[in-house]
């Protein structure tokens, strides 16, 4: 018995192999490379067929969200952890899932640090059993143009971040992700200075929204996915959530993010998703679905703030949002 109660799609809906296979050989005629080329760069390619044998991943019981549902069926996993952006395994979609395996994730702690009264290090079984383990169905919209629906498995930030005692110069978050020199293929390139480094305000982070996640589909998260602990803000473009963090710091100042640090005209510190603001390469308007595509499916009108207005608007009353991108 399935315990999901967001409908499943029916196999009609995932694309059968000799499609995919088809679709890779028209790629190669057309001399589309398979890889992506720039950072940001294409339009997302295509996901590929996965050749790497998946280890059983353990189940994480949680409790359905009554609140975090939506009428969209959720992308099958299948996609959602073989098409994938963690560059520090490369720049491909396919990397991450083909590389990751050598991510260390045991022991696995999170250093909270900067502006609060007491730093505290928390465990990875302190960090699972802080709060209620929550299912929450989001969307997630990559800023390169693709989204996916994801069940993932964790509780609001606000129930860590509350651990500790901000002092009153904290008025951002910055996220750290792993830095393991070893066993990531993809920190031999240099155009993100590592660590990946994310932030948010202070009231972005403690919005109950924001997702300090452990798991998807009902079980611990791949590697590939950010595993064992990531964020998820599901109205900012999806590099926002940092994978595999190590460390939180509370900051007085706004602070750069990897992104900004590396393309900062194309990259701003909100990057709330707005379908009317550009990016300077191509539209935002609209988004395809990973697992419903097909190089000539239509694609889906992209919402204000991904479609949580009502939650986040209040957020970025009377600011610019084509200044504050
Ligand atoms: N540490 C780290 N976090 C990261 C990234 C990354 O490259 N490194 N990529 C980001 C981007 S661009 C996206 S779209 C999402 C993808 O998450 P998913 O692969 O679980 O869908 O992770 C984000 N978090
Ligand atoms: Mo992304």
């Amino acid at each position: 018995m399935s315990t999901y109660r967001y409908p499943r799609p029916d196999s009609s809906e995932i694309t059968p192999e000799p499609v995919w296979q088809s679709r890779r050989d028209w790629m190669k005629t057309a001399g589309i490379a398979m890889s992506s080329a720039a950072i940001g760069g294409a339009l997302g390619s295509i996901p590929s067929m996965s050749l790497a044998a998946t280890a059983p991943l353990a189940s994480l019981p949680s409790s359905p969200s009554k609140q975090y549902v939506l009428m969209e069926p959720a992308t099958p996993f299948k996609d959602a952890s073989s098409y994938n952006n963690f560059y520090e395994f490369g720049m491909d979609k396919a990397d991450p899932e083909r590389y990751a395996h050598t991510l260390q994730t045991t022991p696995w702690t999170i250093r909270i640090e900067g502006e609060v009264a007491a730093p505290k290090t928390f465990d990875m079984d302190a960090l699972r059993t802080l709060a209620p383990l929550e299912e929450r169905v989001y969307r997630m919209r990559c800023v390169e143009g693709w989204s996916m629906v994801i069940p993932w498995v964790g509780y609001s930030l606000s129930a860590l971040l509350k651990q500790v005692q901000p002092t009153g110069n904290a008025k951002y978050v910055e996220f750290i992700s792993a830095v393991q020199e070893k066993n990531m293929p993809g920190l031999s390139s240099r155009s993100i200075d590592w660590p990946y480094v994310e932030g948010l305000r202070l009231d972005e982070a403690m919005h109950p929204l924001t997702l300090l996640t452990m798991g998807m589909y009902g079980k611990v998260l791949p590697n590939q996915n950010g595993a064992p602990v990531r964020l998820v803000v599901p109205w900012k473009y999806g590099f926002k959530s940092a994978k595999s963090i190590v460390a939180i710091r509370f900051v007085e100042k706004q602070p750069s993010s990897s992104w900004m640090k590396s393309i900062p005209s194309e990259y701003g510190f909100y990057s709330n998703v707005n379908p009317e603001v550009s990016h300077p390469r191509w539209s935002q308007a609209t988004e395809r679905r990973i697992g419903e595509d097909g190089l000539f499916a239509p694609k889906r009108k992209t919402l204000m703030f991904n479609g949580y207005g009502n939650e986040v608007a209040s957020l970025y009353q009377g600011m610019d949002l084509r200044k504050n991108f």
